[in-house]
């Protein structure tokens, strides 16, 4: 029995060790493959990084040009415009003023103030506390010439603006004419 026992045990003894031998070349086939697979997909997400350039710099592009129109605020400003040419005073005269003559802005934020003057004379908008002394050439009623600046107030206050240039006596005196106020909020 027992010499029976020790014939027939060396052929189930080693068929587990064959069949472990099979499962494990299975799975290094399996590992293998998982390996090429992973590479193959690396690869192919790289090539498409590599080659993707084309199609998206027309998505870059509107980033691109995005900088170059400034998030400013227009403030438009009009010295003597039409039909009057001007703005009634206390006489009920038409007297020079620009239009509107009182601003208001935002601390922090930008803002590009445009001047047209329909006079035809010059005259400046100045406004010391911000270093601006802005030239408004003489104009037409119906060609005024055009000035920019911009403005990006610091802090908030109520700041005074005036022409610096001889015109109406009157309305260099008197605010909302030829000098008037800037006012600064939070
Ligand atoms: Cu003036």
């Amino acid at each position: 029995m027992s010499s029976e026992s020790n014939v027939l045990r060396p052929p189930t003894s080693e068929q587990p060790r064959r069949l472990r031998g099979l499962a494990n070349l299975v799975l290094a086939t399996i590992y293998v493959a998982a390996v090429v697979f992973a590479l193959a997909a690396g690869v192919g997400w790289i090539w498409h990084r590599v080659t993707g350039p084309t199609s998206a710099t027309s998505a870059v592009a509107p980033a691109a040009t995005a900088p170059s129109t400034p998030s400013a605020v227009t403030v438009k400003m009009s010295i003597n415009p039409p039909p009057l040419g001007g703005v009634k005073g206390q006489g009920g005269t038409v007297d020079d003023a620009f239009v509107p003559g009182t601003l208001t802005m935002k601390v922090g934020t930008t803002y590009d103030v445009v001047l047209y003057n329909y006079d035809p004379h010059a005259h400046t908008w100045t406004l010391p506390n911000f270093n601006i002394n802005a030239d408004t050439p003489a104009g037409t009623a119906s060609s005024p010439s055009i000035t920019h600046f911009t403005i990006t107030p610091k802090s908030k206050g109520t700041f005074q603006w005036f022409c610096a240039l001889p015109c109406d006596k009157w309305s260099m005196a008197t605010n909302g004419y030829m000098r008037g106020y800037l006012k600064v909020t939070a």
